[in-house]
């Protein structure tokens, strides 16, 4: 552990660089993988060229005449070509005969179902154009899309994308301030809603918060509305279109305009800890091109066979990239879902990959951890033979996590990728190849063929095997963001100033003796306990890693002896209980014992939930709030808001 003698600041923990546990590719995938080994060296060799054939796989109007111009901070890529984003997703697929080919298996959380063809996909997207067309939208404006997770929603950005009105997704679980605060920022100019959702066995309302967010905006000229639950809604006549009336009258052809690469596809906000959220913008051609290839590359896609399952939001990015834009391009089958893993029963999501004989399914290791804590017995009822390939992301996968997601629900057969990106990155950049790599529980692994990210110190040089710092990426990439809505100085200050010449994600990472990528988190998150730094993660991992424990979220509180100490917070596994008197030391001797006595939490505490983000992220920072004794700080962005109410009521100091 970190007690070898360094500078303070420099050492990371050891504990997950003595994971041994490896899992080669089953023989039959490799053998006929998409991907191969040669893949990395062939794209480092002519990295624009690799990229060039990625752009490839897409149809363009008229080709690019140069790959990328890169003006540091500044980026364009495939200049000079011009696509249409929903043309490329949709039309030609149905042109070269696949009209009939399912896009999505939709399942809504009452048990209703619906499929839905490419070439039905199409039609709707084609009325949607033209009633959009209609309400006064045009190229360039901004659209806000608030919606469940239903068809029309896919159908909403893809009619935004193919009239060239860059779509701004708001979560349906977010806030009306934060609704309200996007939609000032973005200056849209019609939102597409729905009368509400079904989560969690309700219909939730979603047009009432919009009338409350637009009531003092009279920037927004219409409110589309999608009938989903029937609920009553408030109207405003003149303003409010219903989607039935408005759409399904239109004709269902529209020429579709080529646009130019760098056209503004869509902005998505980040949340940002304290600071006013971020319009992360993202154009079209690079964009495509690399959310396409990752698609096909890193879970191993093929059209012909797979059913693709992203259990996501597609309010969170990753839906945006592996539900709509990648499964589509590539003209792949997917399955969407309307609700929540535990509606009406636990088994929900295992039956969905029963039923529609799921053979690729992605999901965040919060969702991996809440089905730990339910019990492995839950996966065991259902036929899961079709999956082949198991994807994570949004968060480090904690190793205890991975084996059992391997185990529980790839049968001890499929590989599992832990895929990191962000927002900012657009689509996957560090993760194994499901056919090439070796798989390493908690590891990213590598970058993936294409991309130069590298962990360096805080001196950006690069570190050693055995070393950790930041990850950074050191050439442009083509879904690379393309800045900050609006504000430029804050896009080259907030990633381009930490390390000169170099992206900075915001993440700490480490090189494992292999010259493997590990991801620690945030690096706002890193605790600083007697000048030794940990990460939060590190100290999650510990605690999962114990057999009582489901979840496990860190925070750094002042401390006035050590600087910062070591709070934690658990969830325990379902069987378990209360856990008892000494449950508290255990957990403490655990992580000394996993980790060193340095790592040892000043206190743990049992709660039943934990507040987290669309993503499934936790919001560590309110932790610190509770930990610290503090009011708490924003809170639009929880996915459930009640969360701190039931950690107030189990703990003295939160409020
Ligand atoms: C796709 C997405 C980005 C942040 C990112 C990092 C964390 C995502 C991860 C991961 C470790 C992974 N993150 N995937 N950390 N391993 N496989 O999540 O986008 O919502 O913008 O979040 O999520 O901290 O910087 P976004």
């Amino acid at each position: 552990m970190a007690e070898t003698p360094q500078e303070p600041g420099h050492e990371t923990l050891s504990n997950l660089l003595q994971e041994s546990r490896r899992f080669p590719p089953p023989a039959d995938l490799a053998a006929d993988a998409n991907v191969r080994a040669d893949a990395y060296e062939t794209a480092a060799a002519d990295r624009l060229g690799f990229w060039e054939e990625q752009a490839g796989r897409l149809q363009w109007e008229r080709p690019w005449d140069n790959v990328l111009e890169w003006e540091p901070p500044f980026a364009k890529w495939f200049t000079g070509g011009t696509l249409n984003a929903a043309v490329n997703c949709v039309d030609r697929h149905v042109e070269a005969g696949s009209g009939d080919k399912v896009a999505y298996h939709w399942e809504g959380e009452p048990g209703d179902t619906r499929t839905i063809t490419y070439a039905q996909l199409k039609d709707m997207v084609c009325q949607a154009a033209n009633a959009l067309l209609e309400l006064g939208v045009t190229k360039g404006d901004r659209v806000a899309i608030y919606m469940p997770m239903i068809p029309e929603t896919v159908v909403a950005m893809l009619a935004c994308a193919r009239i060239g009105a860059p779509h701004m997704v708001v979560f349906g679980g977010f806030s009306v301030d934060a609704l309200g605060s996007r939609i000032d920022d973005s200056d849209a100019k019609v939102v597409i809603t729905a009368d509400g959702g079904y989560r969690r066995g309700k219909p939730s309302a979603l047009k009432a918060s919009v009338d409350a967010a637009v009531q003092d905006r009279p920037g927004v000229r219409h409110v589309l509305v999608v009938r989903r639950t029937g609920q009553d809604v408030e109207w405003t006549e003149g303003r409010d279109v219903w989607w039935h009336d408005a759409v399904e009258r239109q004709s269902t052809s529209h020429e579709a305009e080529a646009h130019d690469a760098e056209h503004p596809l869509y902005i998505m906000y980040t949340s940002g800890t304290t600071a006013k959220p971020k319009g992360i913008l993202h154009t079209t051609g690079g964009y495509l091109a690399q959310v396409s290839y990752t698609h096909w590359a890193v879970f191993d896609l093929k059209p012909e066979t797979d059913v693709f399952w992203t259990a996501a939001d597609i309010g969170w990015v990753t839906g945006h990239s592996y539900i709509v834009y990648g499964p589509l391009s590539n003209g792949a089958t997917s399955v969407m879902y309307e609700g929540t893993p535990d509606t009406p029963h636990k088994g929900r999501f295992w039956e969905i990959v029963q039923k529609y004989g799921v053979t690729i399914a992605y999901m965040a290791p919060t969702a991996i951890r809440t089905f730990m804590k339910w019990g492995e017995d839950v996966p065991a009822q259902y036929d899961l033979s079709s999956l082949r390939v198991l994807g994570s992301v949004g968060e480090p996968i904690n190793p205890e996590a991975y084996t059992w997601y391997r185990k529980n629900i790839g049968g001890d057969r499929t590989p599992v990728v832990d895929t990191w990106w962000q927002t900012e990155t657009g689509a996957i950049m560090v993760s194994p190849l499901p056919g090439v790599t070796e798989g390493k529980p908690g590891a990213a692994m590598r970058p993936i063929p294409g991309i130069t990210a590298d962990v360096v110190d805080d001196q950006a040089r690069s570190v050693p095997d055995g070393g950790g710092g930041f990850i950074v990426v050191r050439d442009p990439w083509p879904a690379m963001l393309r800045g900050i809505w609006g504000d430029p100085e804050r896009y080259k200050e907030t990633y381009w100033s930490r390390f000169e010449g170099l992206y900075f994600p915001g993440d700490g990472a480490k090189r494992d003796a292999d010259g493997d990528i590990w991801l620690l988190g945030r690096v706002d998150d890193v605790m600083l306990v007697s000048g030794h730094n940990i990460s939060t993660t590190e100290v999650e991992s510990a605690l999962v890693s114990h057999p009582k424990v489901a979840e496990a979220a860190v925070t750094g509180a002042t401390d006035p002896v050590t600087g910062q100490a070591i709070v934690a917070f658990v969830i325990l596994r379902g069987e378990v209980g209360e856990g008892g008197e000494g449950l508290v030391k255990e957990l403490r001797d655990h992580v000394g014992t996993s980790l060193g006595p340095i790592a040892k939490p000043r206190q743990i505490m049992v709660v039943p939930e934990l507040p987290k983000t669309r993503s499934g992220k936790i919001m560590r920072r309110l932790l610190r709030d509770v930990a610290e004794n503090r009011s708490l700080g924003d809170v639009s962005t929880l996915t459930d808001s009640s969360v701190m109410d039931i950690i107030a009521e189990k703990l003295p100091g939160a409020k």
